[in-house]
């Protein structure tokens, strides 16, 4: 349809065009062929009388001659002549053929062949007159008045009319054709070029076949995303995000739209208790601290590993419940796994192999052909439940996490119109780092199933781009952060992530910062008058552990002053307990703060408390909030959440965060003390400076750290995604309402 309208606007000025040229050009060729013809019947006309001119003299001499006139009448028979008369030298007509008219005199006759119109009408039609001098041995003797027929010449001119009318319609509906057909192919051309194009196939082909249409159709995919770019841009300084803003853009963006999430850790895990009734806890994962607020606003469902031991008793048939208990906001379908499957493809391949891998944390790697078999297969069970929880052929997935590398490209397959988030919550390495991993290829190639790559640092985005540059045949384009691979293009972007920003109501329900202090002291048995510096970690090997006790006992090497005045409590959930990495690790936590307990320690004095537990987010709360100091000493890590509670915990202003610069957060939380985790001294100096530095900085501090943590919240992580989200789906379906524009 629209292919015919474009050619019509082509078609209609050309035979317009042809149109006014036919109009201008008859008439000039009209003139030129009478010219022509009345030329012709001028030097007809001298030819007769030359050849007529001895029977004309001597005819004068003897007018009454019978021969002449035969010879006259004869002439007029053919050659298209009408009439002759024969003028005398003082204008005296001496003889005419029938035909000629009486009426017109030899002046007369002179004078019309003389002018510029030599055609008159006499009863049998229109004739030319000719006047033509009969020459004589004597010099001129008489006049031959010719009447030419001049009706021939006007049908003949018809004639040639009609014939270039009809040569320039014909030329006319030629180029018509030529211009149809043309355009057709180009049009076609264009359109399975910009078509191949646009669904993110190789340019080699259309490109190929079409060459002078490659610019225009890359640079229509480039103006798309440069409007996307300046739109993004544009945005300004924002509104700060909130649940109800989240919700809202759940609401009018993606109205209608269904959001699946995909992660290892599940939000609620039932267990059995001691004395046999059920019970539900919330898992100590920064992931879940995330995703929860999220999957609140929008009642989707979360598809995770039933991972506790009462897990099966609390779902339906098809191992499906609404949680949170008792307040129903969404679904949670859980998804089982053997102790084998467990053990290979989350303890085998993704803890014991991508985790080191990707932080880079001194801990080698380890991969194991079965582990990644394991791996392959529970991330195919995984897709296979996304897809049948899906509603619609176009969800909005969620992928979270190094356990699922795999995951998008094979929901991709199954639902190729689904918009596929993954965000990556841990570091991603150089591509030296990654180059290690046997099967490096596939996990790229999974993960290039997404719409969308989150990673929470750009550091990290940079990494993963030269990563897919170095190992696969794909097309990066830096400027706008994008990977095409195959039918597949991903935009790969950062989120910071972070956490829920405390509501009003919630904050005025928590204790006063004096009473957590006496609370907490009271129950670990602290003097009044001490000190606290607290550590809240999952148990492992990258979080830095071992390195701020160093650092501790160096501060009390270096300021023997604080022996007895100051404690540090580490809290420490039990994580991965199964791999011998981190059994041993605890191990060496617990030997080392033995012997800092030995070194320091005194009646009534415990320099250092290590509690390997479990604690619910109140209890975190109140431990962040009787803090003097708060240490997050990574040696690597995506972001870190706890740097973040413990400044969300502080609506007093006081108590300082000292931070590792290896964690993502230490880009967002400039203001707190920034240390290198390695760097003993350095760490222990940092301790120093903490406890004794005033409150009037603290405060100082803590209010700016407050303030970006507010702004930063997990509701603009999710957000930022989802708008992202929202933004593609609409390029989408502009893409493919164009195409389909195209192709009727
Ligand atoms: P984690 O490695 O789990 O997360 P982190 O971001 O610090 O690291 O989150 C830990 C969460 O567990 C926090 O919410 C904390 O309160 C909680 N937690 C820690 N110890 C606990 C305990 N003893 N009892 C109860 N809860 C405890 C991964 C990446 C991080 C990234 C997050 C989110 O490794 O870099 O910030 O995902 O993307």
């Amino acid at each position: 349809m629209n292919t015919f309208r474009l050619q019509l606007r082509f078609l209609l000025p050309l035979l317009l065009t042809l149109a006014v040229a036919a109009y201008l050009a008859v008439p000039v060729v009209d003139r030129l062929t009478l010219r022509w013809f009345s030329r012709d019947l001028v030097s007809r006309g001298e030819l007769l009388t030359n050849a007529l001119s001895d029977s004309i003299s001597d005819a004068v001499e003897d007018p009454e001659g019978a021969r002449l006139k035969a010879l006259f009448d004869r002439a007029v028979r053919n050659e298209r002549l009408v009439a002759i008369g024969l003028c005398t030298r003082d204008d005296k007509l001496l003889l005419r053929t029938d035909n000629y008219p009486p009426t017109l005199g030899c002046k007369a006759a002179r004078e019309v062949a003389e002018g510029g119109a030599p055609v008159i009408q006499i009863p049998g039609g229109p004739v030319q007159v000719g006047a033509h001098e009969v020459v004589g041995g004597a010099g001129p003797v008489a006049e031959l008045v010719l009447l030419h027929d001049f009706s021939f010449i006007e049908k003949r001119s018809q004639d040639t009319r009609r014939y270039l009318f009809l040569m320039i319609a014909g030329l006319g509906a030629v180029i018509a054709l030529i211009t149809v057909v043309v355009a057709q192919l180009s049009w076609r051309g264009w359109v399975s070029g910009a078509r191949a194009l646009l669904r993110g196939e190789g340019l080699i082909w259309p490109m190929a076949s079409s060459g002078e249409l490659a610019p225009l159709a890359i640079d229509l995919r480039a103006r798309l995303r440069d409007l996307e770019d300046a739109y993004r841009r544009s945005l300004g300084p924002e509104a700060p995000w909130n649940a109800e803003r989240l919700r809202s853009l759940l609401r009018t963006q993606l109205r209608g739209d269904e959001v699946i999430v995909v992660s290892n850790r599940e939000p609620y895990i039932h267990d059995f208790a001691p004395d046999g009734r059920i019970v539900v806890r919330r898992p100590a994962s920064g992931l879940v601290t995330a995703i929860e607020p999220v999957m609140r606003a929008c009642s989707g469902t979360w598809v995770a590993h039933g991972s506790g031991a009462a897990d099966a008793s609390a779902v339906d048939e098809q191992d499906r419940l609404r949680v949170p208990p008792g307040e129903d906001e969404y679904a949670l379908r859980r998804i089982w796994l053997s102790a084998e499957e467990e053990q290979g493809y989350y303890y085998g391949f993704a803890n014991e192999g991508l985790w080191p891998l990707c932080h880079v944390a001194h801990v080698r790697p380890v991969f194991r052909e079965s582990d990644w078999h394991a791996y392959r297969q529970i991330n195919q069970r995984f897709a296979d439940a996304v897809v049948s929880e899906a509603r619609s052929d176009d969800p909005i997935v969620l992928v979270q996490d190094y356990h699922f590398a795999l995951v998008p490209a094979m929901i991709r397959a199954k639902l190729p119109a689904a918009t596929i988030l993954t965000f990556w919550h841990i570091p991603w390495p150089n591509p030296e780092s990654f180059g290690i991993c046997p099967w490096r290829r596939e996990i790229l190639e999974g993960m290039l199933g997404s719409t969308i790559l989150g990673f929470h640092t750009r550091f990290h985005c940079k990494n993963f781009l030269e990563t897919v540059d170095r190992y696969l045949e794909a097309r990066i384009e830096h400027e706008h952060s994008t990977i095409s691979f195959q039918a597949d293009e991903t935009f790969v972007e950062s989120y910071p992530i972070s956490i829920a920003w405390p509501l009003a109501q919630v904050e005025a329900r928590w204790r006063p910062v004096e009473q957590c202090r006496a609370d907490v002291f009271a129950r670990l048995g602290l003097d009044p008058d001490q000190r606290l510096a607290v550590g809240v970690d999952r148990f492992d090997y990258t979080k830095g552990i071992l390195e701020r006790l160093h650092a501790l006992e160096r501060l009390l090497e270096k300021h023997p002053e604080w022996i007895g005045k100051l404690s540090f409590v580490q809290v420490a959930a039990p994580t991965r307990s199964s791999l011998e990495e981190y059994r041993s690790f605890q191990e060496r936590i617990e030997r080392i703060c033995e012997r800092i307990e030995q070194r320091f320690g005194q009646a009534g004095y415990r320099p250092v408390i290590l509690l390997v537990q479990h604690h619910d987010h109140e209890a975190l709360n109140e431990l962040y909030r009787a803090a003097d100091v708060c240490l997050v000493t990574s040696l690597h890590d995506g972001m870190n959440l706890v740097s973040k509670e413990f400044v969300a915990a502080r609506n007093d202003e006081q108590g300082v965060l000292i931070l590792s610069r290896f964690a993502g957060a230490a880009r967002e939380l400039t203001e707190a003390l920034v240390v290198n985790p390695y760097h003993v001294e350095e760490c222990a100096d940092a301790l120093q400076q903490a406890l004794v530095m005033a409150p009037g900085e603290q405060r100082e501090r803590m209010a700016s750290l407050r303030m970006t943590v507010r702004e930063f919240n997990v509701y603009r992580w999710a957000g930022r995604m989802l708008s992202d989200a929202g933004r593609l789906r609409q390029r989408q379906r502009i893409e493919a309402r164009v195409l389909r524009q195209s192709a009727d």
